[in-house]
This record gives C-alpha cells, structure tokens and sequence, in this order.
C-alpha cells in the first residue's frame, strides 16, 4: 500500500491532493496516478465488503477522487497519442448501476487521445444506448459495470443493439471493476477494457 492508496482508502481528502499534486510536480504520469487511486478504491472496497468501512465512507472517497479527477484531468488531456480521424465513442453505466466515477475516467482519457466522446451517464436503459446510437453513429459503445448484480443490463444492452440491428456498426466494449472477459464473451461484446488506457490503445487500433 502506498501513501496516496491509503489516503483515499482512508477517506483522508487534504493528504490525497497534496499527494495527487506532489506526484504531479515529480512527473508521474497521470495515468498511473489513476490506477494508483484505483487501488485505493479497492481496498476501500473490500473494507467495506467486511463490514469495515459503511456507505458514507464509499461516497465519501467518491467525492475525493472525483475532486483528485479534477486536478488530473489537464494532464490526462495534454496526452500525445491522438488518433488520425476523430471517433465517437457512447458510453453509459448500465441499467441499475449508479457508480460513475471509472466511466468517467474512461471518458476523459478517450477525450485525451482525440474521441468524441457521448456519455451517456449511470443507470442507462439498453433502449437509450440504442437511441444513442442511431442519434451518433459511434463506431464504439463502452459500458461501465460495477455491480455483479447487473451483469443482465450488460446482456440485455447488447441485445437491444442486436434486435435494432445496430450490431454490426458499432464495436461494443465493457468495463468496470464487475466486469470480466469471461462476461464479455458471453454478452458477445468485442472487448473486455480492464482500464481505460488498455482500451483506448485497443479502440485506435481498429480500423
Ligand atoms: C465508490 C463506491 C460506491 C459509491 C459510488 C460513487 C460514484 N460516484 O461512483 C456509492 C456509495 C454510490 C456506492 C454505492 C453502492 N455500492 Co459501491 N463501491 C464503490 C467502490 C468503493 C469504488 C468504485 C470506484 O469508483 N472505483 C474506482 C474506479 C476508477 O474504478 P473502476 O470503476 O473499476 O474503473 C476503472 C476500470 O474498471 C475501467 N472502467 C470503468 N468503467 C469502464 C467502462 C468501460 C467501457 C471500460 C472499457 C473501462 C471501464 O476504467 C477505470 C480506470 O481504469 C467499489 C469498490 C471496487 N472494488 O470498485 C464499491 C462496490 C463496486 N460497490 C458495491 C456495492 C455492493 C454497492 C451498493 C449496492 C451498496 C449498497 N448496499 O447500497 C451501492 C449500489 C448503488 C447502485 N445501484 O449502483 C460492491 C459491489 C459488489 C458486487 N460484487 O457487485 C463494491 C465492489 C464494494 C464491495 N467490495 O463490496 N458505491
């Protein structure tokens, strides 16, 4: 555990931004600052999951992390691996999942190497993904799945793009921490983003 992960895990908002900042003025990448935070919303978690750490703490990193998303984000988009032609990406938490905060981490680093980027927000029903493409023609559609308990909104996401008979236009990827590549395949996406820097190299890589 380093001193920025406990910070967040601790719920400790002033000690994290001067780590936040200090690692900047050292020159760390913005990115590993991201899977560094990463880490400590984990740990978070997993307190949580044993009856260690309660809601308030949960939102109370939440709200932490997003302030440290802030001082993150000019760094994240002073990226240089743009690509050549601009591509839009739809991106949405699915259906009954509220979590944002790695959605817009996602976002943000597909703004930073040249996207255009629709986010659709949390708690996104297939049929608003379905709309969303017929309104932007994407070539991706990226969902954000924090919650087991959701893997059907994923399933059903990609249905409702199949049944619309968008499928076969738009490369549909999924992440977030309940995401698997084993749901990937099942729910016939076409990529499992474990990060987001990991699927934006995949996602400028396709023709
Ligand atoms: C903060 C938090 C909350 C906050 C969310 C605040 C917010 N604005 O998002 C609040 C308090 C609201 C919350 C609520 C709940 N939470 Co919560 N939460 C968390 C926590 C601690 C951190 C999540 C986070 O932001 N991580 C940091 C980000 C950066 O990580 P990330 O999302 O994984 O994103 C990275 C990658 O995965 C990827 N990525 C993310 N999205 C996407 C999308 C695409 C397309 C791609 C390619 C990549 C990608 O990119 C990011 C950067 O690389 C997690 C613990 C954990 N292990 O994740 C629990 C956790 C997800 N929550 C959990 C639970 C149970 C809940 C509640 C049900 C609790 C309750 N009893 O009410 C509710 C559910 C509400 C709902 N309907 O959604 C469980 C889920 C268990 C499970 N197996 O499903 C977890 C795992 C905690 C635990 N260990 O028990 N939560």
């Amino acid at each position: 555990m380093t001193d920025l992960t406990e910070a967040l895990s601790s719920c400790d908002d002033s000690l994290t931004m001067q780590l936040i900042r200090e690692r900047l003025s050292a020159g760390v990448p913005a990115t590993e600052i991201v899977a560094e935070c990463n880490i400590g919303m984990t740990q978070l978690g997993e307190r949580f999951d044993q009856g260690e750490a309660f809601i308030p703490d949960l939102m109370f990193a939440g709200m932490i992390m997003k302030k440290g998303m802030e001082i993150l984000q000019p760094y994240l988009e002073s990226s240089t691996e743009i690509t050549e032609k601009k591509k839009t990406l739809v991106i949405g938490t699915v259906q009954n999942d509220i979590h944002d905060i790695g959605k817009d981490i996602t976002a943000m680093v597909f703004r930073s190497h040249g996207f255009h980027v629709v986010d659709l927000g949390v708690d996104v029903k297939p049929e608003t993904f379905v709309a969303s493409i017929r309104e932007h023609q994407p070539e991706f559609v990226g969902m954000s799945l924090l919650l087991t308990t959701c893997y059907q909104s994923v399933m059903n996401t990609v249905q409702a793009i199949e049944s619309a008979g968008l499928r076969n236009q738009v490369k549909v990827c999924v992440g977030g921490a309940a995401a698997t590549a084993l749901l990937a395949e099942k729910a016939n996406c076409d990529f499992y983003g474990k990060t987001a820097v990991e699927t934006v190299r995949w996602a400028a890589q396709q023709k």
